[in-house]
């Protein structure tokens, strides 16, 4: 039975990877024997550090630089790590922004700039790597989506229609490419402490107080919390689920709340 979630021998490509949920990802996958490449954008050396973070951790890995809204970049990137490490088996479009503006007050290039990165990007990266899934007839694709591909919340309206158009993408992908023996499905990360949420997750700041209460598990998730369903959507475990996101979010979707008097 465990060998369904065995990734021995298989390539995973984790976008957005040198800190954060993409990193736990992506140590997840590692650990179940994936031979791990990373994607960041921002620095060489952060992306250097991340390697070495993942060396120390037992994983086995390589580190790419590259944009993921420039097809050329992308579609290089691919042709080079496929070329180094070997076929990519199982892709995770991870690499994410969000920009927290009132939609009345956003500028249109931000919004157009959280969309690119969090809706066209997967796009792009998934239509660089699915050529070659495609041809071997078989492969994974794990589309990072959100609550915000279920809710909406002040201030986060161009996140929220990106990773909502995610959830539909991820679920066009599936009805497209599952004949290829491909399977593409998405997570739902709920309320993580991150360098991203930082900003709002501050002990006693109303909005921490808010998503405590608001989650019925009480707490903010810890990125290996994703590790579970990473594994599970990119081994042969999940080969008869297509275009379906699994929440891990502490039972957020699942309830309208609480008052916060109550236990
Ligand atoms: C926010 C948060 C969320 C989380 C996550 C929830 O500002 O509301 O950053 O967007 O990061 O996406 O699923």
């Amino acid at each position: 039975m465990m060998d369904l979630f065995n990734l021995k021998g298989k390539v995973a490509l984790v976008t957005g990877a040198t800190h954060g949920l993409g990193m736990a990802m992506a140590t997840g996958l590692g650990k179940a024997g994936a031979k791990v490449v990373i994607n960041g954008n921002s620095s060489q050396q952060k992306i250097d550090h991340a390697v070495e973070m993942y060396r120390e951790d037992g994983i086995e890995v390589a580190g790419y630089k590259f944009d993921v809204t420039n097809e050329k970049e992308v579609q290089q990137a691919v042709a080079k790590i496929e070329k180094e490490v070997g076929e990519i088996d199982i892709l995770i479009n991870n690499a994410g922004i969000i920009k927290r503006t009132p939609l009345e007050d956003m500028q249109v290039k931000d919004f157009e700039q959280v969309v690119k990165v969090d809706l066209v990007s997967p796009f792009i990266v998934s239509k660089a790597v699915v050529k070659g899934m495609i041809k071997r007839q078989s492969g994974k694709i794990i589309n990072i989506c959100s609550m915000m591909s279920e809710l909406g919340r002040n201030t986060v309206g161009a996140y929220a229609a990106a990773k909502g158009g995610l959830k539909m993408l991820t679920q066009n992908m599936a009805t497209e490419w599952a004949k290829y023996n491909i399977q593409t499905n998405g997570i739902g990360p709920g309320y993580f402490a991150t360098s991203q949420t930082a900003p709002i997750r501050i002990e006693g700041h109303p909005f921490n107080e808010f998503i405590v209460n608001r989650t019925p598990a009480g707490k903010w998730g810890d990125p290996d919390d994703l590790q579970g369903a990473t594994v599970f959507l990119a081994s042969k475990a999940s080969d008869f689920v297509n275009g379906q996101v699994i929440y891990v979010d502490g039972g957020m979707l699942a309830t309208i709340g609480k008052p916060s008097n109550e236990d």
